[in-house]
């Protein structure tokens, strides 16, 4: 029975060997040492012994139960212990960072500007920014020969029309879609139209080829350019928080009438004057005036019934100006560095 003791002792010895798994350890457990176990079956047997061979049979396989006994609790330990440090958080380290997107931050003066406008009953509209030169022109009562093309020169591009000639622009403004808003609409009319422009001109701290300006117009019965003040005003408001310095101007547009032109103090030098302002100390940001009646009868609206008045904000210009931002070409220029402080 001491050799059966030993093969069954050296069996369980060997089966525990490596072993990591809590599950199988359980079994093994319950193979041996179980109710119906083979190890427990012999200790069942030893009470059959008789005289001192049953004492010092006895003894032996108390002994070996007692030594599998303690190798299984040891290997329990060892494997709860390994479990634990394997699933352990330390919940004091630095979390992983997620990198997100950000807005550009003419995007963000945009956003804030279109829900401005919209808790003003303005809507929200979109333009072409491959514009014909009817809707970017003459629509706006500059036609063909007028000299106040020459304030906006802008990028022709290689298609002819029927008659052979070239009548397509890269919009040099967003005012095209005052026309086309006051055609698809009609009167009364609230829009907003932010969007893209594009002008053949010299590059600077403050003139970009591409930038964004963000058209208003509003056409009603007894609008009067007490409105349009009431407006801008509201919009710097909205934007800068707190009073901000400007001045108005006469200004000259062809298709307002009278123009303004509002310029802000510039807020990176204070109005001494810095490469931003061109050393003028102001920053011309938003042109306006009342609509002039030939543009609202290209656009269909019957000028006795109806006035109105329309800006051209330089929205890349206002995010300048928000944030301290001294040189227009940074939008432009994909630099992460200036990006992700945005
Ligand atoms: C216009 O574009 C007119 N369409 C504005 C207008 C609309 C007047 C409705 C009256 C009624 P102007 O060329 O001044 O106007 O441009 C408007 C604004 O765009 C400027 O005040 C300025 O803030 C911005 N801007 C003009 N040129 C540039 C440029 N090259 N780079 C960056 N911003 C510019």
């Amino acid at each position: 029975m001491k050799n059966e003791i030993i093969k069954i002792k050296n069996e369980i010895l060997e089966a525990l060997n490596g072993i990591k798994d809590e599950q199988v350890l359980a079994g093994i457990e319950k193979k041996y040492l179980g109710r119906k176990g083979s190890l427990t079956k012999i200790l069942r047997q030893v009470a059959d012994l008789s005289g001192d061979n049953r004492k010092i049979i006895g003894k032996f396989a108390n002994d070996t139960k007692r030594e599998i006994g303690e190798k299984l609790n040891e290997l329990k330990k060892a494997l709860d212990n390994s479990q634990a440090s394997d699933s352990f958080i330390d919940v004091t380290l630095p979390g992983k960072k997620i990198e997100t997107g950000r807005l550009n931050p003419v995007s963000i003066v945009q956003n804030e500007l279109e829900d401005l406008f919209k808790s003003m009953g303005f809507i929200i509209l979109d333009g072409p920014e491959l514009e014909s030169d009817y809707y970017n022109f003459e629509a706006l009562n500059i036609p063909a020969t007028h000299p106040a093309r020459d304030m906006q020169d802008t990028f022709y591009v290689d298609i002819k029309n029927k008659k052979g000639e070239y009548d397509t622009v890269m919009r040099t403004h967003t005012s095209p879609v005052q026309v086309r808003a006051m055609q698809k609409y009609g009167a009364p009319l609230r829009c907003v139209v932010p969007g893209r422009v594009f002008r053949s001109e010299a590059i600077d701290a403050c003139h970009e080829h591409t930038f964004d300006q963000m058209e208003g117009l509003m056409i009603d019965e007894n609008i009067s350019i007490a409105n349009l003040i009431a407006v801008m005003k509201e919009l710097l408001k909205g934007i800068f928080g707190q009073e901000v310095e400007t001045r108005v101007r006469p200004g000259y547009f062809p298709f307002v009438e009278p123009g303004i032109e509002l310029d802000i103090k510039c807020t990176i030098c204070g109005g001494k004057g810095c490469p931003a302002c061109k050393h003028s100390g102001w920053l011309e940001l938003l042109p306006a005036g009342m609509v002039h009646p030939s543009v609202l009868k290209f656009g269909g609206i019957d000028s006795k019934i109806y006035t109105g008045f329309a800006f051209g904000l330089g929205l890349t210009r206002l995010a300048m100006m928000k944030y301290g931002i001294d040189d227009i070409r940074l939008f432009n220029s994909g630099d992460l560095r200036f990006l992700e402080q945005f």
